[in-house]
């Protein structure tokens, strides 16, 4: 599939959100000008980037199938569901279908990581970020993770390699993308909005190992093992038993540690980042660190000093030995399970867990497991209903404030209140970031009248 652009007549950028916007202003880079579809009336590129959008042929508003067939390559952005009607006559028709990281594949010319997964990615993207620059590489940080990848190209960046974070969305069109290494960290159902059963997600993130030198997989979770053999492919484990291969736990005196090829290398409690997911995180990163030539023994010293990210399990308040804490960034069951089961044993008060939202079509009665653990369950959201069936004495609300009014009041010493809803946030806030703000300034104004 791989070809150069002069090749195409008409290429055609569908959707003008980010990734939209990157796409254009590459291919006007390399003298290319598109035509840009979004279906939206007024999509984002349309006023945050005025200067592309004159540059190109632009329909704005309900796809029409002529401008479609009028194509001859069209690069999709992730947020399109190509069930659409009309991209199902254009595939009919012939008409290839590629990301932006297809494209980018096409031209990258320095060595590429990527990471995938349904929790924890864009955690392990900036780790392996961190580890490398802290043993001299200058990577380039991009993908799903909110920089579209084309713009370091765009911008002729002097990166000497790239550790992207892959949506599944984004898998779903990558043909020819050539890894030194590729991870799968979990997969737990999510997106099933968007695919017709839970195989067809899998089947998706499993695009990552294609033509990957190095398959990382996580010995915890057997669906992200790598089914097939190929010439010159290795594979490497992670997982929080003790193995004599790959990445792993050992028990010693002192605690535990993490270990690769039965040498313990970093100590879990020395960790920037806590919790037992978060331990598969950081073997994570220092595994795509070796698949970029560093040795664990080097990439376990590079992990020191890492900050975690905002609206992961974050501590963003404290009040008289309670913790409040923002996991905003948990929009599927996965995320909040993984949440309550790492923290539950930190916590000697009870665990109040504020969830719901939009639950994307998922499973939530999964969560009733977990819900064993926590002492008051608070809901919110369009699907908040669904979650407080789950347990009973649930309390239904309809607002942040009001959660955060509720928690407060039901609070004893040494509790947590955990915000991780298990559900998107795109019901009731412009996205998780916008949730996890609104929280903290719930909590911060609840206190400020205390
Ligand atoms: N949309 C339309 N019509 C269109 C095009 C888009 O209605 O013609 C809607 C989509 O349904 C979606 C929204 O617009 O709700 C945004 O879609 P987009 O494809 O324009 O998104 P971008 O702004 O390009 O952002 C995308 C990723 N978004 C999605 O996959 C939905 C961003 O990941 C990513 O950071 C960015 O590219 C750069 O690579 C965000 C995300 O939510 C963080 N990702 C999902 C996740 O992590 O769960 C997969
Ligand atoms: P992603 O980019 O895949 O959404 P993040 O690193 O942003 O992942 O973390 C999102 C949420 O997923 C966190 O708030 C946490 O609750 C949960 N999480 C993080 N790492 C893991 C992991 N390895 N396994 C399961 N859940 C995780």
């Amino acid at each position: 599939m791989m070809r150069p652009l002069t090749d195409f007549t008409t290429i055609t950028v569908l959707g003008f959100g980010l990734t939209g916007v990157s796409c254009a202003r590459y291919l006007l880079s390399q003298k290319v000008r598109p035509v840009v579809l979004d279906s939206r009336a007024n999509p984002p590129g349309a006023t945050d980037a005025k200067d592309i959008a004159d540059q190109c042929e632009c329909y704005f508003g309900p796809f029409q199938l002529e401008h479609l067939l009028q194509s001859d390559l069209i690069v999709v952005s992730p947020g399109i569901d190509r069930r659409d009607a009309n991209l199902q006559m254009a595939a009919d028709a012939g008409i290839p279908m590629i990301s932006d990281i297809e494209l980018f594949a096409w031209v990258v010319a320095v060595p590429v990581v990527a990471v995938t997964g349904s929790n924890g990615k864009s955690t392990v993207t900036e780790l392996t970020g961190h580890i490398l620059r802290n043993c001299g590489m200058n990577p380039a940080v991009a993908g799903n993770i909110g920089v579209p990848v084309l713009d370091y190209l765009t911008n002729n960046s002097d990166n000497d390699c790239f550790v992207l974070e892959l949506s599944s969305f984004q898998l779903e069109l990558v043909e020819s993308l050539k890894l030194k290494a590729a991870c799968i960290l979990n997969i737990t159902a999510d997106h099933l909005d968007r695919y017709d059963d839970e195989r067809a997600y899998e089947r998706a993130k499993h695009r990552i190992y294609q033509h990957a030198s190095m398959c990382i997989w996580n010995r915890d979770d057997e669906k992200t093992k790598p089914v097939f053999r190929r010439r010159g492919m290795s594979k490497v484990s992670f997982g929080t038993s003790d193995a004599a291969q790959g990445f792993a736990l050992t028990r010693r005196a002192d605690g535990l540690w993490i270990s690769w090829q039965d040498k313990p290398l970093l100590s879990v409690a020395s960790l920037p980042i806590q919790g037992m997911h978060n331990v598969q995180n950081v073997q994570a990163a220092m595994a795509l660190a070796h698949g970029l030539g560093i040795a664990p023994v080097e990439a376990a010293r590079g992990v020191k000093g890492f900050k975690a990210l905002p609206h992961r399990c974050e501590l963003v308040f404290e009040h008289k030995g309670v913790r409040w804490i923002d996991d905003s960034k948990a929009t599927n069951v996965g995320a909040a399970v993984a949440a309550i089961e790492g923290l539950r044993p930190t916590v000697p008060g009870r665990l109040i867990l504020i969830a719901g939202g939009d639950a994307k079509g998922a499973d939530l009665g999964l969560l009733r497991p977990v819900l064993a653990h926590v002492d008051v369950l608070i809901t919110l959201g369009r699907d908040g209903s669904k979650i407080a069936e789950l347990k009973t004495g649930a309390r239904q609300v309809q607002s942040l404030n009001e959660a955060v009014a509720y928690a407060a009041k039901h609070c004893t010493d040494g509790s947590m209140v955990l915000l991780s809803p298990a559900c998107a946030s795109l019901d009731m806030f412009a996205n998780y970031k916008e949730r996890g703000m609104k929280f903290r300034a719930a909590v911060e104004a609840y206190y400020a009248h205390d």
